[in-house]
């Protein structure tokens, strides 16, 4: 660590303000370029904590920067982790203001539900698919509090990894039936194919993932739950949305799940 518990409260205050006030920001390792993994791992927490505090409920977390594609694009090998609350949820099938997101882009992902409790270090495909309860289509909406998308990879685990939006829904489905490398995705968007994808994109296997985010939070002496939804990151790159868009997700052998934005 290298920033004090005050700088650190008070980046979370200023990105969060970012995603209530819908205003973007230039990235923080600008004003602290010698800030590590742990200070944005911090600032991000400090970011849950604030919702928290405020009785907003945890009700996820995620993987992002997921798809081989991605980390190309990003330059990085590893992917980054966060949360979801309950100001993020959208109905299966509902509505998202683009009044209060920025720039939004939609990512079409497979959540996870445990039935088990995953604890690293060891954690793997085995252990993940062992504790999956059942796994079903996700739509993550991003909205990077980062002026035009332009962040680094400290700044973003600070931003809780661009998480505004998401949506589950479709036919849960047992993994033993299912081969989560090879089935198929298609993103819609006005009733159009923007996207198409299969599992192996994201990792080689969606559960791999899981088992990083378990083996990331077993370093800081930290779980899974049992129960806990988790999206394992996009398929695909993200896809642009805007007012008045129809954005659905099918994923083979788990329906479809959709929103719309207004
Ligand atoms: O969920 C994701 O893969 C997003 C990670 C953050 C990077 C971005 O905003 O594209
Ligand atoms: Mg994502």
């Amino acid at each position: 660590m290298t920033l004090d518990t005050p700088t650190i409260d008070a980046l979370a205050e200023r990105l969060e303000n970012c995603q209530l006030q819908v205003h973007d920001t230039h990235k923080i390792t600008d004003d602290f370029p010698g800030m590590d993994w742990e200070d944005a791992y911090a600032i991000q927490a400090a970011i849950l904590a604030r919702k928290l505090a405020r009785g907003q409920r945890l009700m996820g977390l995620k993987a992002g920067l997921t798809s081989f594609a991605k980390m190309k694009q990003m330059g990085v090998n590893s992917p980054v982790f966060g949360f979801m609350t309950d100001d993020y949820a959208v109905p299966h099938g509902g509505e998202a203001k683009m009044a209060e997101l920025i720039h939004p882009k939609v990512e079409p992902e497979i959540a996870f539900v445990t039935k088990k409790a995953l604890r690293g270090p060891g954690c793997h495909i085995g252990t993940v698919l062992d504790a999956t309860d059942f796994v079903l289509p996700g739509i993550e909406v991003i909205d990077s509090r980062y002026r035009d998308f332009k962040f680094d990879l400290k700044s973003v685990i600070a931003d809780n990894t661009s998480a505004a939006r998401f949506v589950v829904g479709g036919s849960p489905a047992r993994v033993s039936g299912l081969d989560l490398r090879t089935v198929g995705i298609v993103l819609e968007k006005n009733g159009l194919p923007v996207a198409f994808g299969a599992g192996a994109a994201v990792l080689g296997h969606p559960a791999t993932a899981i088992a990083m985010l378990a083996n990331h939070l077993g370093a800081r002496g930290q779980e899974i739950p049992a129960g806990t939804l988790i999206l394992s990151g996009g398929i695909t790159e993200a896809v642009a949305v805007a007012a008045g868009d129809h954005v659905s997700l099918r994923v083979q052998g788990m329906g479809s799940t959709s929103l719309r934005f207004i």
